[in-house]
């Protein structure tokens, strides 16, 4: 393990994150049409839209430019506790070793990577497998939004609109076998338009990823295809990612190629290069620090605010009954 490059921890944001204050959150979008935003009215217009109903593709290299954005936002995963960051942070702020380990520098490496049209593959242990476009697999399922902590390994933080599906309305429709216990996801591996990989010659590409059959199922995972109200850009992940919100921000893998039930426990890149420090569960904890630096406590990517880290990322009423404590 010669050259394993371990991550860096957070930094400080980086010089030229300049605030563009571009985002228009939905309840401006909705005070734009006339309606006076309110909850109630959020309620009742959610579950309209449907990604069928969406127009042609346009053609766009937006590999879901057929699909309707903003997606409604299911008022569920819409705590007014909650603040969103600034869309531009998260923009020019990514981990995506493919391409950079400066977080800085991904988004401006990704031009290159083609992301439409997009195969997936869902495969393995399941009585329907299939192959489909990204753009027909998104047009099978009505999308939502829903705002998100999102918590990374390094203990830096932020709050994001996820736009997508939940991964268990496909698990569904693929039928696993009872033999499958376990799912893996799998990132596309392109040398030729991922200049990270060549530079990390020593890692385990493609990146992959996964959960155990229940937690896989749980209701707050979701198929990702957007991110404040419009097609993921590519350094987060175009154009399907999957967004585990309980979990260390490893476990929400970018551009998946493939989706395959197992029996077994499958191998991860990060569990694979250093078990103590990334292993497969991972759950948000603040009271199990990282070996290397305490996990308490988060920092803002926005305000640079250091918050107390909750437990499961603050989701633990939906999900510690995976865990035998609910
Ligand atoms: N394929 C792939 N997926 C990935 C990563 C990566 O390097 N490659 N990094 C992970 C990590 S460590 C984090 S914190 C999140 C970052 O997502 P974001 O850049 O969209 O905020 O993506 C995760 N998914
Ligand atoms: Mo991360």
């Amino acid at each position: 393990m010669a050259n394993l490059i371990i991550p860096p921890r957070w930094r400080i944001p980086e010089h030229d994150v300049t605030p563009e204050a571009v985002f228009r959150n939905r309840r401006q979008f909705l005070r734009d049409l006339g309606f006076a935003g309110t909850g109630l009215l959020a309620a009742a217009s959610f579950g309209l839209a449907h990604a069928a109903d969406a127009p042609a593709a346009t053609g766009t290299n937006s590999p879901a430019a057929g699909v309707k954005y903003p997606a409604p936002r299911n008022p569920k995963f819409n705590d007014p506790a909650l603040k969103l960051t600034p869309e531009e942070y998260p923009a020019h702020y990514n981990n995506f070793y493919e391409f950079s380990t400066t977080k800085d520098r991904v988004y401006r490496l990704v031009d290159k990577f083609t992301t439409d049209p997009w195969t997936v593959e869902i495969t393995g242990l399941c009585e329907k497998p299939m192959t489909v476009d990204a753009r027909e697999l998104l047009a099978q399922f009505p999308l939502e939004e829903r705002v998100y902590r999102f918590r990374c390994v390094e203990a830096w933080a932020m709050i994001v609109p996820w736009t997508g599906f939940p991964l268990a309305r496909l698990i569904e429709k693929a039928q696993p076998k009872s033999s499958a216990k376990f799912v893996k996801f799998v990132t596309a591996k392109r040398p030729d338009q991922m200049p990270g990989i060549e530079r990390l010659r020593g890692y385990p590409w493609p990146y992959a990823e996964g959960l155990r059959l229940d937690e896989a199922m749980n209701d707050l995972v979701l198929v990702a295809s957007g991110i404040y109200g419009k097609p993921l850009p590519k350094q987060h992940g175009a154009p399907l990612r999957i967004v585990v919100p309980w979990k260390y921000g490893y476990k929400s893998i970018k551009s998946i190629v493939r989706i395959e039930f197992v029996a077994t426990q499958p191998e991860t890149l990060w569990e694979t290069l250093s078990p103590e420090e990334y292993p497969f569960e991972s759950n948000v904890n603040p009271a199990v620090p990282h070996p290397r630096w305490s996990q308490a406590t988060e920092r803002l990517i926005d305000t640079g605010d250091r918050v107390p880290t909750l437990p499961y990322n603050g989701y633990g009423e939906f999900v510690s009954k995976l865990y035998g404590k609910g």
